[in-house]
């Protein structure tokens, strides 16, 4: 192919201009003093050590500046959406029905419903299951009634079964509930100060351990302050078989979270132990830490308890319960049953002696002389587990009270030092 001098001339020409531009753009960057490459495509006689400190300096200011306002709005934003979930919270407590809601579901507000899991069993109840009640604040939220542990009619306010949900969570989550109703959940904090607003209630915990056995504690009143007050709690006397590990260390204390540090400590209990509870520094008691399978807490050297700890049933801060159920029923009604029972257990106990002696004494007055079987049919039900918890109680309430005075310290108070932490 033939090329004439003109255009082999022009083509020329463009690779010398070719080579000189590049050489101008290397010689930039090797004498550059710019730090950034963004600066060193500046021209040469930009690019000197005065304008590059102003435009770096500048540069860097900006990035920080940014990255702050970052933290700021994220921040800002976490505010109003706890504010917005306080306010929807308050309004939901003073009684106001919603337009929306009344429209939405017209009749839902005048279905007669029950306000607990008590009044479901004196309404002849006595299934277990899932049911909704209805809150002073007109909340209606779906809870499970246990209808077998002692007489039945306990509202479910907790339970841990298999660690299938996260209870490591923030304020608005425990204030509002979370969970599986069938599964493991917690009822809300919110929902408890207000059903504790009802009525006298009686707190039962029930603990299960790895090796099948349970054991349970009660605390005759139970209480929890307003959202104002931290949902601080509030239990009376104790009596069970599990060991009082509330009254000394948890009664009169406000509630903490992950993100919410209302603990006496100087350190963030809730966090440290990935629990929601009524911290002190932090405790014998943690029914929402983290589940642990079979139930041994790996404790990290330094001393990280994260299990479901009840200490005072195992005398260990490294076991971690199989399952627990904190429940509510009105005192009244737990009074009651319990009256009830022992009048039936006395007068099982009356009628054996009666019947044995009639025997003995004479086989003709057979006809008039009351049986066994007749006598249990006029009584109400009793069953053997009941019977001897009973028993137990009272056995329990008299040793439990010579020790409820306890002054051992709680775990973190033998171990931790505050200063240490603070240095
Ligand atoms: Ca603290």
């Amino acid at each position: 192919m033939l090329f004439n001098m003109g255009d082999l001339l022009q083509v020329l020409t463009t690779l010398v201009w070719v080579t000189m531009l590049n050489e101008l753009v290397l010689s930039q960057h090797s004498y550059s003093v710019c730090e950034t490459m963004h600066y060193r495509t500046l021209t040469i006689k930009l690019q000197n050590e005065h304008q590059c400190m102003i435009l770096e300096k500048l540069q860097r200011d900006f990035d920080k500046e940014k990255t702050e306002m970052r933290r700021l709005y994220t921040q800002m934003s976490e505010a109003i959406n706890k504010f917005h979930a306080s306010i929807i919270r308050n309004v939901q407590s003073m009684n106001i029905p919603s337009q929306n809601t009344a429209k939405a579901v017209p009749t839902l507000l005048d279905v007669p419903l029950v306000r607990d899991c008590g009044e479901l069993l004196m309404n002849g109840i006595t299934q277990s299951g899932v049911y909704p009640i209805r809150l002073p604040n007109r909340n209606i939220v779906n809870v499970w009634c246990d209808m077998e542990t002692e007489s039945g009619g306990w509202t479910v306010l907790q339970r841990r079964l298999d660690g299938s949900v996260n209870f490591a969570r923030g304020w608005d989550d425990y204030a509002s509930g979370f969970g599986n109703v069938n599964t493991e959940y917690w009822l809300g904090n919110e929902n408890l100060h207000w059903l504790s607003t009802l009525k006298n209630y009686t707190l039962r915990i029930d603990l299960w351990d790895w090796e099948g056995n349970r054991v349970y504690a009660m605390y005759d009143t139970f209480q929890i302050e307003s959202e104002k007050n931290k949902y601080k709690l509030r239990l009376g006397k104790y009596s069970g078989t599990a060991g009082d590990a509330m009254t000394p260390y948890h009664d009169n204390m406000e509630f903490s979270t992950l993100d919410e540090d209302n603990d006496e400590w100087s350190m963030h209990c809730a966090k440290k132990d990935q629990s929601g509870w009524w911290f002190r520094a932090c405790g014998f008691a943690s029914l929402n830490g983290l589940y642990i399978e079979n139930g041994v807490v790996a404790m990290t050297p330094d001393g990280l308890i994260k299990g479901i700890i009840w200490f005072q049933w195992k005398n260990d801060y490294a076991y971690s319960m199989k399952r627990t159920e904190m429940k509510l029923k009105p005192s009244l009604q737990v009074k009651l049953d319990r009256q009830r029972m022992e009048q039936a257990s006395r007068k099982t106990k009356e009628s054996i002696i009666t019947t044995t002696t009639d025997k003995t004494d004479t086989q003709e007055n057979d006809n008039t002389t009351p049986t066994l079987v007749e006598i249990d049919q006029t009584q109400p039900e009793i069953t053997e587990p009941i019977d001897t918890n009973t028993e137990q109680i009272t056995e329990e309430q008299t040793t439990i009270s010579s020790i409820s005075d306890m002054t051992t310290p709680s775990y973190y108070e033998s171990v931790y030092d505050d200063d240490y932490y603070d240095g």
